[in-house]
């Protein structure tokens, strides 16, 4: 029992709140909150009630495993794109310890450090393309950099005719996703694809024909077991395999983060040049903190509970705002301003700082690969610090209204050379 008396949660006015979250994705539930007053509010997304919840105390509960379970709790429409079905994020459990395993040895020290050198060096293969382009997109090249970088570090073989339409579909599972109806379709289309391709290596992987390196992240995919020691169904083993791939992808949306960040400081250049390693890592982790990249994650109530006398109903759907809580000014002073230095000597918490999730990675569902995206930004930031380039006029304000959200342009710049 508590001695806190029970209280409403706080319903947001209006009878569906889709289109204010449709509209505003990052913000919308930090806002909400704020106006309430309140850490949970309630609200409707297509009809159905969701907890909305912000800041390090509910982030704490959320990854309370005897209150919450994530079956069932990502909405279809993500699951058919972002995340694809019968993967990690919907496991919970043993079930959910066993398969996260694959992705702890994946992100390894070791296996993160081979991936930052087989980035660099296609950073150098690449390089001459760019100098060559004159003006180019910064997010698009980086999409095709990263796509090399990780399928020749996972072992998934990538020939230079095949790579722009594989980058083009690990691209539309997180960029069309969520950017209307017809964007949407694409996204869905391309996870077809791409589970398509991956899921035929896998089978030829299983058949002995050597088309993963033995070794390698692709073989261990391939190798899956379910719960029962029988190979997981290739297609799993592909949505899994995908879940390597397309993240570090998607880390080409915190390197524009960052030369947009360059852009907007410039004076931040000679304390990173002069600060060595730990001025890189400060630097990454406040465009972690400042930038949007994803919005806020779900589960579901799993039995009745009260908290700070608010009950959640078992069932309920629940989200975690992952962008106010980084800017949630209890925890940090000016939010809403970009200082590197915040970072340095401070290791932020486990729950007031979740980029990528809370917790720990090895315990719960917090992203395990935060050392492959800190590693791939800090590499990005020497070479774009050691490049040069010239970024000319173009709308850079960063699109709070899209998911995910960059300037419009995808930050276009020109005269690079390395
Ligand atoms: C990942 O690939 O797992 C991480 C990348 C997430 C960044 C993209 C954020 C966009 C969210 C789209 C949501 C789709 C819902 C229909």
């Amino acid at each position: 029992a508590t001695a806190t008396a029970e209280r409403r949660v706080p319903s947001l006015p209006g009878i569906d709140h889709t289109l204010g979250l449709w509209f505003d994705p990052y913000r919308f539930i930090g806002s909400a909150c704020r106006t309430a007053g309140s850490d949970v509010v309630q609200a409707r997304f297509l009809g159905r009630r969701t907890l909305c919840m912000t800041g390090a105390a509910t982030a704490e509960i959320f990854y309370d495993k005897s209150l919450f379970q994530r079956a069932g709790a990502a909405p279809e429409p993500a699951r058919a794109t972002l995340f694809g079905k019968g993967g990690v994020q919907g496991l919970d459990g043993e079930a959910h310890l066993q398969r996260k395993r694959f992705f702890l040895q994946a992100t390894s020290p070791q296996r993160v450090q081979q991936l930052a050198l087989e980035a660099e060096a296609q950073w150098m293969r690449l390089a001459p393309q760019w100098q060559r382009a004159g003006r180019f997109s910064l997010y698009e090249a980086t999409q095709h950099w990263l796509t090399r970088s990780v399928c020749g570090w996972a072992g998934v073989p990538l020939d230079d005719a095949e790579e722009p339409v594989r980058t083009r579909h690990l691209v539309a599972l997180f960029d069309k996703a969520a950017s209307g109806l017809a964007a949407h379709w694409q996204a869905r289309r391309a996870r077809y694809h791409a589970e398509a391709w991956l899921a035929a290596l896998v089978e030829q992987a299983r058949a002995g024909r050597g088309v993963f390196r033995e070794g390698s992240v692709a073989h261990e995919a391939a190798m899956l077991v379910n719960g029962h020691d029988a190979p997981l169904e290739p297609r799993i083993a592909a949505v899994e395999l995908l879940n390597v791939l397309r993240p570090t992808v998607a880390t080409s949306l915190y390197i524009v983060h960052s030369a947009h960040a360059l852009q907007g400081h410039p004076w931040l250049r000679d304390a990173l040049r002069g600060g060595g390693e730990a001025a890189m890592h400060s630097f990454a982790q406040e465009v972690r903190r400042f930038y949007p990249f994803f919005p806020a994650l779900a589960a579901r109530v799993r039995e009745d509970f009260v908290w700070n006398g608010f009950r959640f109903p078992r069932g309920t759907r629940v989200m975690l705002d992952i962008y106010g809580t980084n800017r949630d000014p209890r925890r940090w002073e000016h939010p809403d301003e970009f200082q590197p230095q915040r970072f340095v000597g401070h290791a932020p918490g486990r729950f007031d700082f979740i980029p990528q999730g809370g917790s720990t990675a090895e315990s719960d569902h917090r992203c395990p690969g935060e050392g492959v995206v800190l590693a791939l930004m800090e590499l990005a930031l020497r070479l774009l610090l050691r490049a040069n380039y010239h970024v000319p006029a173009q709308d850079l304000e960063i699109r709070m209204d899209r998911m995910p959200a960059i300037p419009a342009s995808g930050f276009v710049i020109e005269r690079f050379t390395a």
